[in-house]
């Protein structure tokens, strides 16, 4: 850990840490933070008038900090904080941090690398040929001769740039504000937008879910791709008007999509985009939070807010990222 662990030695009492996540990795969490100084809970096990100093949560729900004024420090399980943005659910002047550790990351580069290179190899049509018994090549087109662009050049979006500059694809980012990366084509702003897109032969999305962001993957945006192109989704699923995207498919502008979060999760079984040949689900597993290495990050900020010093990766929950 960057900061050493001399400032928390002589502590009266351990802080809480209390966790609230609809997923049950409780043990591996208590595991992961074995090196600090903190006590884990179980939200659900908060015995009536529990002080607690620092919570860990996903999907926090109304009133649900009310009985604790005295918490220090909210930390998101995930990247994204719009899980949190509901009336009344987060206590005003807590700072909320966002999830940034590095098997998070690793797991997006992983998702969006594998789907890239599935598709650039174009192993989907080679799957069909396998099924149709059919020995077919296709000319195979090298990286340097393929534009991939990614909406969202944050912790995520700068990450799998890199990975696939390493392949030799041609690298085009987009965000809200201005960036120079080395060996990337950046644009930033509303205005640059479509010309960014015209020149992506894969999109990748890596947006967060905002007011400004939603519904930004309709038909009027997603027009000026190149035609064939093929769309990737692992920002969420309101960023995507998901009707567009079957129109765009259905007449061939498109020529596939993978999508890996939904404006309904689970997606709804009569869904039509479960049946769509073009299209790949999978169900918001692109990347996954790892109690091992995301205890550092947690651990770090709160070491750092014991020394009084600025904390790293605090949401800005009125931008909404
Ligand atoms: P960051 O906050 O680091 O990056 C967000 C990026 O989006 C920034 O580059 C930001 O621009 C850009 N952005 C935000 N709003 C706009 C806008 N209106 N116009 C243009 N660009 C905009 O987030 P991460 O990279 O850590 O995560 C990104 C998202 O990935 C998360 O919010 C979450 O929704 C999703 N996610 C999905 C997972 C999955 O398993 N499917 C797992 C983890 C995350 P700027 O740099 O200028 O601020
Ligand atoms: C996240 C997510 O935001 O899991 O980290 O989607």
């Amino acid at each position: 850990m960057a900061i050493d662990n001399q400032v928390v030695i002589n502590r009266k009492m351990a802080e809480v840490l209390a966790i609230k996540a609809d997923f049950e990795r409780f043990d591996e969490w208590v595991q992961a933070f074995r090196e600090s100084d903190l006590k884990l809970v179980r939200w659900e096990d908060l015995k009536e008038g529990q002080a607690i100093d620092y919570a860990l949560v996903w999907q926090p729900t109304t009133g649900m900090f009310d009985p604790h004024p005295e918490i220090k420090i909210i930390f998101s399980i995930g990247a994204g904080v719009d899980h949190m943005l509901g009336e009344n659910v987060l206590p005003k002047g807590v700072p909320v941090v966002r999830m940034v550790e590095t098997n998070l990351t690793l797991g997006m580069t992983e998702y969006v690398t594998y789907q890239i290179l599935r598709h650039h190899r174009f192993m989907p049509l080679y799957e069909q040929f396998q099924r149709d018994k059919n020995w077919k090549e296709i000319i195979q087109i090298p990286a340097s001769r393929r534009n991939v662009g990614i909406m969202g050049m944050g912790v995520l979006g700068t990450a799998c740039a890199q990975v696939l500059k390493s392949f030799g694809f041609r690298l085009f980012g987009w965000s809200r504000s201005e960036k120079h990366i080395e060996g990337i084509e950046h644009y930033h702003g509303p205005e640059q937008l479509h010309t960014m897109l015209s020149y992506c032969d894969f999109l990748i999305c890596l947006l967060p879910n905002t007011q400004e962001t939603n519904h930004i993957l309709c038909a009027k945006n997603l027009m000026h791709l190149p035609k064939q192109a093929v769309l990737i989704n692992v920002g969420r699923g309101s960023l995507l008007v998901e009707n567009d995207l079957i129109t765009l498919l259905d007449s061939d502008h498109l020529s596939a999509a993978v999508l890996d979060v939904f404006q309904e999760e689970p997606l709804p079984t009569n869904s039509p985009l479960w049946n769509h040949p073009r299209i790949t689900i999978t169900p918001h597993v692109a990347s996954m939070t790892v109690p091992e290495t995301s205890a550092e990050h947690i651990w770090t900020n709160i070491k750092l807010y014991r020394l009084g010093h600025p904390l790293t990766h605090v949401a800005d929950m009125q931008r909404g990222y």
